[in-house]
Order: structure tokens, then C-alpha cells, then sequence
């Protein structure tokens, strides 16, 4: 399915009053509003492929109707998503789950969607049918060499295909660990690790950067090998100037202070992107913002801070992405209301006075600091975000377009009902 500009055009010109009234409002109170505007329309956040089914739980996986079938479908449904917020023109693919079978073709329909190769994800977390060694014991840092040499071939694989598709970085997860005390020799499991990476960052090409994402639990649950930014760190630091730190929001021990490692990430020049979404008590996957908005801004209010101090580009300076997974939400409606949080905590970051902050902090007003911040989260700036998706041709409301538009009813009468995407 595809939706048709007069279909946009026609729920837009429904909310063009309304809309006007709660925009010009909006504008009034802030004088640099084109500007804002102007980076909200070039800020993109991929899409990552294995969020468009219904995501499994440790107990069972319950799927809805039209999940999409193949990575053809996948693509699809996040042209979909772009053309109804113009702000998802990228995806993010994960191997063995989205092996194309011609890479012309998959480029010619990502390009017929708007959209680019975001990070390709290796996947040594799972066993793959005819696989010659078990991961079960770990993939970079496994005592036997054989295993780290299958893991860093697939990983090179990898890069491989994402060459072929136009993507410039990998992101690696490990899930290695251990699950009880004296299984592990730390310093063994780091240094195999490392010099696993160290093959694998041999075999970047030029432009492309590493993503070392890091995990404090899960599925070890008492150590993980690349457990925290600290550990992340290290290795980016190891590897050399193509290596950064990938910060999962959902990767932290309880109450971490994300904000503050975005901070300092930044500040190393070693924060090279973002998995999005939203938690409540781990690795939850939830939809961005639904659990700790203001959380969500803070961490936009530094990233903005960062890279305005050293010059960095905000559409194109970091990788965005989100990483969700949900089992209760369409996940197509799920998505699109990660990207709009995204969207309305990146704009009310632009909106902060720093200079008055600046002023604040160096005052030691502490006072005055809280109130700049949350003046700036507590503006609505709906209409903003709402006006900068209009210019780009997208829909005034995205999930109420989806919903007239009967996008799901659509998707299942293509694929059918009883679908099952690749993923977890
Ligand atoms: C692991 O929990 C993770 O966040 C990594 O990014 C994986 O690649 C992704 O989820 C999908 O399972
Ligand atoms: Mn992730």
C-alpha cells in the first residue's frame, strides 16, 4: 500500500485552521522559530527493520495481522511511516534477519521510499541454522578461537552487505557475558574481545565508523563483556578514530544519569549515535517518551549543548535511531509515536536559552537554571513540530491519517493475518 498526496493533502487542509491558529500562537513567543523549523525538517531517525512486527516477550509472541514478510515488505511499511511524518527516511538493518537477495533492487525500493541505509546491526546473539559454533557461551570473547574467528567473519560479512547498500557504519552488540560468578575471566573476555574488534575495525572501509553499543544485563545477568559507557569506551578508545560509543536508552542500571554520559561522550568526541525508546524497569523496549519524557529531553537538551560547542551537524553528526519492540501497539503506530517524541524533545532542547543558562550556572543560581530547563519542557510544541512535518509534505497527524487511511486493515488484506516478521 501506498498513500496518495491528495490523501495528505485533504487531512491537512481539515486541520489548516486549527492548526494555523495553535502554530502562529507558537511562533509569537519564539523569534528564532524558522530556524528551529529548518533543522526539525533535515533531523531523520531511522527506522529499525525488526520493529515493524510485534515483538516477542520472554513467555510468547502474539502477532498482529499484515506484519511484513520479507525485507521488501519491511521497507514498505517504513516508506509508509516517512511519507506520513517525513521525518523516517532512513532504516537500519539486522543480518542474518534481513539478508537481501538482490541489492540493486532492495536500493532502487529504498530509494523509490526516500530512504537511506542507516547502521547495519551484526547479530551474534543467536545460533543460525548450519552454524559451525555455538554462541551460547559468547561470540568476540569466547574462549575458543574458532568461535571469535566465526563471529568476526560475520561481522565483516556484514559490512560487507551494508558497502553493497550505501550504509557507512556497523553497530555491534554483544550479548557476551557470564551468568554466575567464576564462570568468567574478565580480563581474558575483554582482551579477546578487544582483539576480536580490532580485526574487525581492520576490515572498515574508508568512511565508515563502528558502533560499539553497550548493555549493563541481559542476557547474562551477572556480567556482560561490553556492560557500560565506561567499558564502551575503552574499546572505542582501543580501536582507534572510526570506533564510537552507541548509547541504548534502555541499556542502563536503574536511575543512570544518561544525560550526563551524553555529556561526557560527546564532549570525548566519542559518541557516534542512539538507540531510542523508553523503560520503566530494564530493557523494556517501550515507545520513546512514554515513560520519561523529561529524561528524554535532558538527554536532547546536552546532545544539543555538545554539538553545538564543537560544530557538529545534528541531522548528520550522529546516527539516530530507535531500537523498540513492542507486543501490545500496532507497531506501525508505535513507531510513529517514538519519532514524534523524538521530535518534540529535540525541539524543546532548541528552545532553551542557553545564554540565560550560561548565566545561571555560572551565577550558581540554581533556581534560575531549573526554571530556564523546564520552561523549555513545558512549552507545547506540538504545532511546531506539527508545522515542520506540513512543509515537508507529511501529514498534519500522522497516527490519525493512519487510522482514516485504514493502514492496517490495508496491510492485512495484502499479507494476511497470520504474519510473522524476523526479529526477536
Ligand atoms: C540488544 O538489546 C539491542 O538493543 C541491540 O541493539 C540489538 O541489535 C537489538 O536490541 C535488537 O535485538
Ligand atoms: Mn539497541
Amino acid at each position: 500500500m501506498e498513500i496518495e498526496k491528495y490523501q495528505i493533502d485533504a487531512h491537512n487542509q481539515q486541520l489548516e485552521a486549527e492548526h494555523r491558529r495553535r502554530f502562529e500562537f507558537a511562533a509569537a513567543e519564539h523569534a528564532q522559530i524558522e530556524e528551529v523549523i529548518s533543522k526539525l525538517i533535515k533531523f531523520q531517525i531511522a527506522i529499525p527493520s525488526w520493529a515493524l512486527g510485534t515483538g516477542g516477550t520472554r513467555f510468547g509472541r502474539f502477532s498482529g495481522g499484515g506484519e511484513p514478510r520479507s525485507l521488501e515488505e519491511k521497507i514498505q511499511d517504513i516508506g509508509l511511516l516517512h511519507q506520513l511524518n517525513q521525518s523516517s527516511g532512513a532504516v537500519s538493518l539486522h543480518i542474518p534477519w534481513d539478508i537481501p537477495q538482490d541489492y540493486d533492487a532492495i536500493k532502487k525500493l529504498a530509494g523509490h521510499h526516500h530512504l537511506r541505509f542507516d547502521a547495519m546491526n551484526s547479530n551474534t546473539f543467536q545460533d543460525q541454522a548450519g552454524q559451525a559454533h555455538s554462541y551460547k557461551f559468547g561470540s568476540l570473547q569466547h574462549v575458543d578461537k574458532a568461535v571469535r574467528k566465526q563471529a568476526i567473519e560475520h561481522n565483516i560479512e556484514v559490512i560487507r552487505q551494508g558497502v553493497a547498500l550505501g550504509s557507512d557504519a556497523l553497530t555491534v552488540w554483544l550479548a557476551d557475558g557470564s551468568c554466575f560468578p567464576g564462570q568468567l575471566n574478565f580480563r581474558k573476555a575483554f582482551q579477546n574481545t578487544l582483539e576480536s574488534l580490532e580485526e574487525i575495525y581492520a576490515a572498515l572501509p574508508e568512511q565508515w565508523k563502528v558502533f560499539v553499543e553497550y548493555k549493563a544485563f541481559e542476557p547474562n545477568f551477572y556480567s556482560t563483556t561490553v556492560g557500560d559507557w565506561g567499558q564502551s569506551l575503552l574499546y572505542a578508545n582501543k580501536l582507534g578514530p572510526k570506533a564510537y560509543t552507541l548509547v541504548d536508552l534502555g541499556h542502563h542500571l536503574p536511575n543512570a544519569n544518561i544525560e550526563q554520559i551524553v555529556s561526557l561522550l560527546l564532549m570525548e568526541g566519542k559518541l557516534g549515535g542512539f538507540h531510542f525508546n523508553d523503560s520503566k524497569y530494564g530493557d523494556d523496549d517501550l515507545t520513546a517518551g512514554s515513560m520519561k519524557p523529561y529524561q528524554l529531553f535532558l538527554i536532547f537538551n546536552e546532545l544539543v549543548e555538545g554539538m553545538d560547542a564543537k560544530g557538529i551537524d545534528h541531522a548528520s553528526g550522529l546516527g539516530w535511531m530507535i531500537d523498540a519492540s513492542h507486543n501490545v501497539k500496532d507497531p506501525l503506530e508505535d513507531l510513529l509515536q517514538s519519532v514524534e517524541a523524538i521530535m518534540l524533545s529535540y525541539t524543546q532542547a532548541l528552545l532553551v536559552d542557553r545564554a540565560a543558562l550560561a548565566i545561571a550556572q555560572q551565577e550558581n543560581d540554581v533556581a534560575r537554571c531549573q526554571e530556564i530547563l523546564q520552561h523549555a519542557f513545558r512549552t507545547d510544541v506540538r504545532a511546531i513540530v506539527q508545522e515542520a512535518r506540513l512543509r515537508s509534505g507529511g501529514a498534519g497527524k500522522p497516527v490519525a491519517l493512519y487510522r482514516e487511511l485504514k493502514v492496517r486493515e490495508n496491510l492485512i488484506a495484502d499479507r494476511g493475518m497470520k504474519t510473522v516478521a524476523t526479529g526477536l
